[in-house]
């Protein structure tokens, strides 16, 4: 099941101002800047599905055969901490992993109900028609929504334990600061013995790092020049795609991975009426792909108010779906 998250759906009115105000503010900044969120209109969603099928692109390939190879250890963790529960999915996208441990728990008769948060309508009535199919017996409320209000929207539906799965390494998406910010939220709109199933890329060897954020194919490249089509298309600007090329950096001292866009020429870019002017070979910071130690990610959680009860690794010990109980 294959599906874009954000594609067939009119983006209201604000979204376009939203759109328009950070993309200008980012622009203006000194150094230039854009907001990776923004990379997944419909053309995004299918490059980053070429980026998961990519050789370099290890993260996607590594939790799979955490949900595939270790799904007695997760589900068995996560009934530990009682029942009934809901099973609720950060950005659940087409749940192909989730999937294998929603069979698992329906197989063994948990008492569960699962519920995907997802800012895309498209992706929620997608999974309410699919998955109690493929799934048969599963229990499914889709919430579509910004993450913490629909998790407070969860917690108004029902008492039950909650169980908050937030995978793929989004976090690593988020400055370390703000993901620590994030923690701190979701561990606030949660109660204690409530679980969090993080899924953290781990930092490993940093040429093993960076070719997954720079693949010989070039799609990341794509990737990342599609915002600067997105931005023409819906903002009306006149960026020039040729005139810009993707860079990307691991430091492997504090683990980020940055990608940027790099100015060819001195060049002007109108966006709806302002100019934008661009020195040669200034760029335009990207994306954040934060990497962790699994010491940092147990301090993270730990400042959060979770106490790290287990780690699922993969067989290569390059990737970590941590299970944090909320203290
Ligand atoms: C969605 N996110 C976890 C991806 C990552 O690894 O940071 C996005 C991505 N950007 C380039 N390649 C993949």
């Amino acid at each position: 099941m294959i599906l874009t998250p954000t594609a067939p759906e009119k983006q209201p009115e604000n979204h376009y101002s939203q759109f328009l105000h950070d993309v200008l503010d980012g622009l203006s900044a000194t150094p230039k800047h854009l907001q990776s969120k923004y990379f997944y209109d419909e053309q995004g969603d299918k490059l980053f599905q070429d980026i998961m099928n990519c050789p370099e692109y290890y993260l996607t390939g590594l939790e799979m055969e955490i949900f595939t190879q270790q799904t007695d250890l997760l589900a068995h963790t996560i009934r530990k901490g009682g029942e009934p529960f809901d099973l609720i999915e950060l950005g659940a996208g087409d749940a192909t992993k989730s999937i294998h441990l929603l069979r698992k728990l329906v197989e063994m008769g948990a008492h569960f109900e699962y519920m995907p948060i997802d800012i895309s309508g498209h992706v929620i009535s997608e999974l309410e028609a699919t998955l109690p199919i493929s799934v048969p017996g599963l229990k499914l409320t889709g919430l579509k929504g910004e993450y913490f209000e629909m998790l407070a929207k969860a917690s108004a539906i029902s008492d039950r334990r909650k169980v908050v799965m937030f995978l793929g390494s989004n976090i690593g998406n988020m400055p370390v600061e703000d993901a620590q910010e994030f923690c701190n939220s979701l561990r606030q709109h949660l109660s204690a013995g409530d679980m969090l199933l993080m899924g953290v890329d781990l930092k490993k060897n940093p040429n093993t790092i960076r070719a997954a954020y720079d693949d010989k194919g070039g799609i990341t490249k794509a990737f990342n020049l599609n915002l600067l089509t997105r931005i023409n298309r819906e903002l009306g600007a006149d960026f020039d795609l040729s005139q810009f090329d993707h860079f990307c950096s691991y430091d492997p001292e504090n683990g980020a991975c940055k990608s940027y866009l790099i100015s060819l020429s001195e060049q002007v870019v109108k966006i709806q009426g302002k100019s934008i002017r661009f020195e040669k070979d200034e760029y335009i910071w990207m994306e954040i792909s934060q990497k962790y130690t699994i010491d940092q990610v147990d301090e993270m959680a730990q400042r959060a108010g979770f106490t790290p009860a287990d780690h699922i690794f993969d067989s290569k010990h390059w990737f970590v779906d941590a299970m944090l109980v909320a203290v």
